[in-house]
């Protein structure tokens, strides 16, 4: 970790409130959720995904950014109902993993529940629909509705090896591609088991850390084979030198006086 503090960009989350005021202050995510902390919320109600079926029919931007994978959206994909007060349109998704160890893995989800973390966590990241720029998103509290999904190893989830194909062209910081789109809800678990959800007012996981994130985190996971994970891990940080893209997850943040809630159960 101390090697890594010395990079020029500090790419290393346990050193994010030094590099950023922001990252230190009272409504950061992520957050450990105590589920016999939750409260229950009425207005929690199923969420309705627009565009999330149809092939967006127009390509897709991959890329290395020195943090995660990331894809940057162009489609006309949107949210609304959860509770949320606006639509959010679908502006990019990216992951958090773990390591490999000698035998399995180290999880690498950003959120945890009880104390436990999932193997990993896909984030879709959405814009309050009236904004037209993330700037002009992160200056407003609910300027931003992030949907977190755990990821769990199982069986070989078919629906990601395009996406999976694509992470050796990306290997290291700042290399991009252009990809062939995906239907989001091929990504996500089957819309029936969205249903169950918790929510919170949080922030970005990554500097500067803005406190304008309406967050999601779906109690369904979805399903990826170890195999599958390990793709992930093959990524590196860094431009040239060899720093593996590992554990690029966030500790976990103080709740402070925020409140969990959930949706039905
Ligand atoms: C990743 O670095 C994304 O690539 C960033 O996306 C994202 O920031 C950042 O994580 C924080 O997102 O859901 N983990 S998070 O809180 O979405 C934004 C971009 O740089 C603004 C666009
Ligand atoms: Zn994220």
């Amino acid at each position: 970790l101390s090697q890594l503090r010395t990079q020029p960009e500090c790419t290393v989350p346990h050193f994010w409130d030094e590099v950023n005021e922001e990252c230190g202050k009272e409504k950061q995510s992520p957050i450990n959720i105590v589920t016999n902390k939750v409260e229950y919320k009425e207005d929690l109600k199923p969420f309705t995904f627009e565009g999330y079926t149809t092939d967006q029919s127009s390509l897709w931007l991959i890329e290395n950014n020195g943090h995660t994978v990331k894809v940057s959206l162009s489609g006309s994909a949107k949210i609304g109902g959860g509770g949320l007060q606006n639509k959010y349109n679908a502006i990019e998704f990216h992951f958090h993993w773990g390591t490999k160890l000698n035998k399995g893995f180290s999880p690498g989800s950003e959120h945890t529940i009880d104390g436990e973390r999932y193997a990993m966590e896909l984030h879709i990241v959405h814009r309050k629909e009236s904004f037209s720029t993330t700037e002009q998103a992160v200056a407003n509290q609910e300027g931003l509705a992030v949907l977190g999904f755990f990821i769990k190893t199982g069986a070989k989830n078919e629906k990601y090896e395009p996406l999976i194909e694509m992470l050796n062209e990306v290997g290291f910081k700042g290399s991009q591609k252009n990809m062939t789109s995906l239907p989001l809800e091929s990504l996500i678990p089957d819309k029936k088991n969205l249903t169950r959800y918790y929510r919170y007012s949080g922030s970005l996981t990554t500097p500067n850390c803005y406190q304008a994130v309406v967050w999601t985190v779906f109690q369904e996971p979805i399903i990826l084979s170890e195999s599958q994970v390990e793709n992930f891990l093959k990524l590196y940080f860094s431009k040239d030198k060899p720093l593996p893209m590992t554990d690029n997850f966030r500790p976990v943040q103080p709740l402070g006086d925020r409140i969990v809630y959930h949706s039905d159960v």
